[in-house]
């Protein structure tokens, strides 16, 4: 059984995801962010870094119980657990590592300080709009020319998906017109309509 600790975020929903794609057992916990569940003492020692997501297997990989905290590495745990959405073959597994760490490093941060500069700072910092939005449609650039030669990120549907897709779906916050992406607009349909995800997104 998997402790699954959440809240509503794009973070949250790739592990969401995960776990319905690939059917292992969880049980959900919300993490309310506002009220700062996620700083308490209890909370800190399944991820120290004090954010949402993380997981607690009490039946780990190693045997013994296990937290994993960083979206990414709950991705790669899970993937090694349930044998799915990351190839055997070292190829494709380092393909769907790197794409995978282009959407830690370089998707989610990007994308979540255009989201703060755009939607929340509390007074207009035009530079810091300009500086992120800009990168933000750079990524969006580099996701839809690799989709001109793929069907998904990574070749075929795996946890280089399931990490990118919560934050590409989002575009409208960031003030993009998906047209201008149309192989990200095709690949987030394709997405959308998977059971797992629907199952996901239904969450509420
Ligand atoms: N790199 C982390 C980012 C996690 C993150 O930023 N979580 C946010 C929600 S999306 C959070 O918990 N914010 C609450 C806080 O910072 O106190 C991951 O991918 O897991």
């Amino acid at each position: 059984m998997i402790d699954f600790y959440t809240s509503s975020s794009p973070n949250g929903l790739k592990v969401q995801i995960m776990l319905e794609e690939t059917g292992l057992e969880y049980e959900l916990h919300r993490v309310n962010l506002s009220e700062g569940d996620q700083k308490t003492p209890e909370y800190l020692k399944i991820n120290p870094n004090g954010k949402i997501p993380a997981i607690v297997d009490r039946d780990g990989l190693g045997g013994d119980e296990v937290a994993i905290f960083e979206s990414g590495a709950i991705l790669l745990y899970l993937a090694e657990k349930s044998g799915e959405f990351l190839p055997v073959d070292a190829n494709g597994r380092w393909q769907v590592i790197s794409w995978l760490m282009f959407q830690m490093a370089g998707i989610g941060p990007s994308l979540a300080q255009a989201g703060y500069f755009l939607n929340r700072a509390p007074e207009p910092v035009p530079h810091a709009v300009e500086r992120y939005v800009s990168e933000t449609e750079r990524l969006f650039g580099v996701v839809d020319r690799r989709l001109s030669e793929a069907e998904f990120i990574a070749g075929y549907y795996s946890i280089a998906d399931i990490a990118s897709f919560p934050w590409l779906r989002i575009h409208q916050r960031f003030g993009l017109d998906i047209a201008d992406y149309p192989n990200v607009g095709r690949w987030l349909e394709a997405i959308s309509v998977r059971p797992a995800v629907e199952r996901s997104l239904a969450v509420p």
